[in-house]
């Protein structure tokens, strides 16, 4: 009745962004992500504790925020005639900063709420029942590169290369430890109502996908770089279009960008992403990442870099 599960973050490269049933919480777009290795969140559920209501401690202190979300995902997994639960989470990066820490905490919860209840069940129902409580969570079951595809009524996630078969590697810049201003729940709907370029940044999605998919199966890091960039701009530019506007970046977003582009110049095998926060992802060669390492460690505005391989998706782990 009592189990631990550990997540780690995804990083979008063709990016999830609107929503075509706020409800059932299903995404207008299919996305491809990687798994990140080091970034990782950890998960206890505790189904017989002897909480009066459900009680969720993130590092160490009670955190009413993220609770309704947390409880509307395990009655999505347990029921909602359930008893009260205890979920003492976790994490070793900083949450609700663009790091993707609602993927990792909904896939972390997800797992650890079905084997404490001693519920097998596919990876695929486990991806769908992450994603329903956050869209980004469903990729998080997986390991490597993950595409969440969004097809007829069902969204369906699968890996398209394990971490080992192209190890990557991912430099986090980050500029700023505090929660984003917007959550991306509420701004993807504001996009959606207000952005004349939303309905544009759905038609073109496929094609995006497509180039991804192909560059991640031939290992055509270019290719990968150049589809990833432009469609990370893109859902920039749905945003900051948007009424009222979502700017996510700050100055450190933009030197980070700029010395990215410095580092192409000389050859470095390296592509920016960036998420609804101002955290800059520089996707690299192993070959490359002490480069990259350096130049962004010395970039004006980089409070902290975390460097992480990919890794692999969710899973059960010895009871802490
Ligand atoms: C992504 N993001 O593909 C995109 C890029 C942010 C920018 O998925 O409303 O927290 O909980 O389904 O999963 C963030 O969205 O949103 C996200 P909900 P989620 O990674």
């Amino acid at each position: 009745m009592r189990a631990t599960a550990i997540a780690q973050p995804n990083i979008a490269l063709i990016k999830y962004w609107g929503k075509r049933d706020v409800e059932q919480n299903l995404p207008a777009v299919g996305s491809i992500s990687v798994t990140l290795a080091e970034l990782q969140t950890t998960m206890l559920v505790d189904l017989e504790s002897s909480v009066a209501k459900d009680t969720l401690v993130v590092n160490g202190e009670e955190n009413p925020q993220l609770l309704p979300r947390i409880s509307a995902c395990l009655d999505n997994v347990l029921g909602s005639e359930r008893a009260a639960v205890l979920v003492d989470s976790s994490s070793n990066f900083p949450i609700a900063a663009g790091l993707a820490s609602s993927a990792s905490a909904f896939a972390a919860v997800t797992v650890a709420a079905t084997a404490a209840a001693e519920l097998e069940l596919p990876r695929q129902q486990l991806a769908r029942m992450a994603g329903r409580a956050s869209g980004s969570a469903a990729r998080s079951l997986f390991g490597g590169f993950v595409e969440l595809q969004n097809d007829a009524s069902n969204i369906d996630v699968r890996s398209l290369c394990d971490a080992r078969d192209w190890p990557l590697q991912v430099v986090v810049a980050i500029t700023e430890t505090a929660p984003k201003p917007t959550g991306s729940t509420e701004a993807m709907e504001i996009s959606r109502k207000t952005s004349p370029f939303y309905d544009s940044w759905i038609d073109k999605q496929g094609v995006d996908l497509a180039t991804a998919r192909e560059a991640i199966s031939a290992r055509d890091f270019g290719a990968l770089a150049m589809v990833s960039e432009h469609n990370c701009l893109k859902m920039h530019s749905v945003m900051w279009a948007s009424r009222p506007p979502m700017v996510y970046w700050n100055s450190a977003t933009m030197r980070c960008m700029q010395m990215v582009r410095a580092l192409q110049a000389d050859g470095c095998g390296v592509f920016f992403t960036i998420d609804a926060g101002p955290q800059v992802k520089a996707v690299c060669l192993p070959e490359d990442t002490a480069a990259v390492t350096s130049a962004l460690e010395s970039t004006e505005g980089v409070k902290q870099l975390m460097v992480t391989g990919l890794g692999d998706g969710a899973r059960r782990v010895e009871q802490r």
